[in-house]
């Protein structure tokens, strides 16, 4: 009989509480990258040269979860583009127009797979073949090759084939 009146004690309670604050889904339009930057690998100004048209622009570059994120300006929430680091690799470049540059490239030669958003707010496919980018100084072109090097690998598929392929490997020669 306790038991009995513990529990609809318990369940008056939560039908009350539901009653004053009914069940409701969070709202997200998924839209909302805040928390993507909350905490990135490196952030910092680069100035990227164009894909077709060769101009220079000196963007704000976000890294993080093996994604390279460029905006206007340090404030938008939006970027400009975005560029998967995934099966991308990332070297020191001599370029005879900006000094400190570096470029991510596919080591395959294909186009890089990126996405970018035109003026009038469409997204479109990016269109280059690789991404030279200027640093300030030698140091911060350094520090940017380690950073992307670094993300590059934090991938925790990389992580799940490469112990996979070591565990085949170790197998096989047992
Ligand atoms: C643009 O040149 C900018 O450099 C764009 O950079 C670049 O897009 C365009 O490349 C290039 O044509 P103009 O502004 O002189 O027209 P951003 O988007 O940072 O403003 P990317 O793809 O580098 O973002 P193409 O490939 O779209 O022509």
């Amino acid at each position: 009989a306790k038991f009995k009146v513990l529990s609809s004690n318990i369940f008056q309670k939560l039908y009350a509480s539901i009653r004053s604050e009914p069940f409701k889904i969070p709202e997200d339009d998924g839209n909302d990258l805040t928390l993507t930057f909350f905490n990135p690998d490196r952030e910092g100004w680069l100035l990227k040269i164009g894909g077709r048209i060769k101009t220079w622009k000196r963007r704000w570059f976000i890294l993080t979860d093996s994604c390279l994120y460029y905006f206007e300006y340090t404030t938008d929430k939006d970027p400009i583009g975005i560029i998967p680091l995934e099966n991308l690799c990332v070297r020191k470049l001599q370029d005879t127009s900006k000094p400190y540059c570096l470029e991510l490239y596919n080591p395959k030669g294909q186009k890089i797979k990126a996405c970018k958003t035109e003026n009038k707010g469409r997204v479109v496919q990016g269109k280059h073949q690789s991404y030279k980018l200027s640093a300030g100084s030698a140091e911060e072109r350094d520090d940017w090759i380690e950073a992307i090097r670094a993300s590059i690998t934090k991938d925790p598929f990389y992580d799940l084939v490469f112990l996979r392929k070591r565990k085949v490997i170790s197998n096989t020669s047992s």
